[in-house]
């Protein structure tokens, strides 16, 4: 079977990282060998990166544009070292977040010009795109009341709602254009959220399995 790459996109608290629990042993019931990242982050290397892009430092603002960069050597890393050799096995990867967040937080969030993005993104990766991207939707007062109920927040828990919204306009708009992108009503109760992802992952394997028949 041809392993796939999935991401798990959204705001904070929209359930990602609980859902990749949830799909990781579904796919696993399924015979499927999977390898679980998260960005920014996923190798040793790009653990350290995200430390430094989570948290604040006293007296040094870091630049929109040093964010940009710094999320970019993390994929880099993380895609060259984990996502591209596992895919090459034949394990699926799910990642925790992949490039449509630094479409979203640093070009909708943060207003960075997306032409700087995608001169980025191309010199990074190119054409390499996951083939299947989950898209949490979730109101983002809903996503950080959740994110909240965890503890201390991060350097982008801490940004104001508007941030938030605009982070999600840019996820909106990339849904419609993007028959990859598969969105998941990250509002309702976790059962809901769970029918939801099992049945875009059915879709996956079918589709799959059609272009392997003769
Ligand atoms: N970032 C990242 C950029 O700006 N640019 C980039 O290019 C990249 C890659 C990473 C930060 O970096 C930014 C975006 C982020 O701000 P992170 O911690 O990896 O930070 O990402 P977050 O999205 O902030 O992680 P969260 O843990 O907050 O969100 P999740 O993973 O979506 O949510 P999850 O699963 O941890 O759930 C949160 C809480 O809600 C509960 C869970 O039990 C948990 O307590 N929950 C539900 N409760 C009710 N109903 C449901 N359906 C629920 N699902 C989960």
């Amino acid at each position: 079977m041809t392993a796939k790459f999935i991401v798990l996109e959204g705001l904070e608290g929209a359930g990602k990282t609980t859902a990749l629990k949830f799909i990781t042993a579904w796919l696993q019931q399924q015979q499927i060998e999977v390898v679980s990242t998260r960005e920014p982050g996923g190798t040793v290397i790009a653990e350290k990166i995200r430390t430094l892009v989570k948290q604040a430092v006293a007296n040094e603002p870091l630049t929109l544009m040093s964010e940009l960069l710094l999320m970019y050597a993390a994929r880099v890393q993380n895609t060259d070292v984990i996502i591209k050799p596992a895919l090459a096995q034949g394990k699926w990867v799910i990642s925790d977040r992949y490039f449509l967040s630094s479409f979203a937080y640093q070009g909708g969030g943060r207003q960075l010009e997306i032409a700087a993005i995608q001169a980025i993104h191309q010199a990074c990766l190119g054409e390499f795109k996951p083939d299947l991207t989950l898209y949490f939707d979730i109101e983002p007062e809903l996503g950080l009341s959740r994110a909240k109920g965890r503890g201390a927040l991060d350097r982008f828990e801490q940004q104001h709602l508007d941030f938030f919204i605009r982070t999600r306009q840019v996820y909106q708009k990339c849904l419609a254009k993007d028959d990859t992108i598969v969105e998941i009503n990250a509002g309702l109760a976790i059962e809901q959220v769970n029918a939801q992802l099992i049945k875009a992952l059915q879709t996956l394997l079918l589709s799959l399995q059609s272009q392997l028949q003769p």
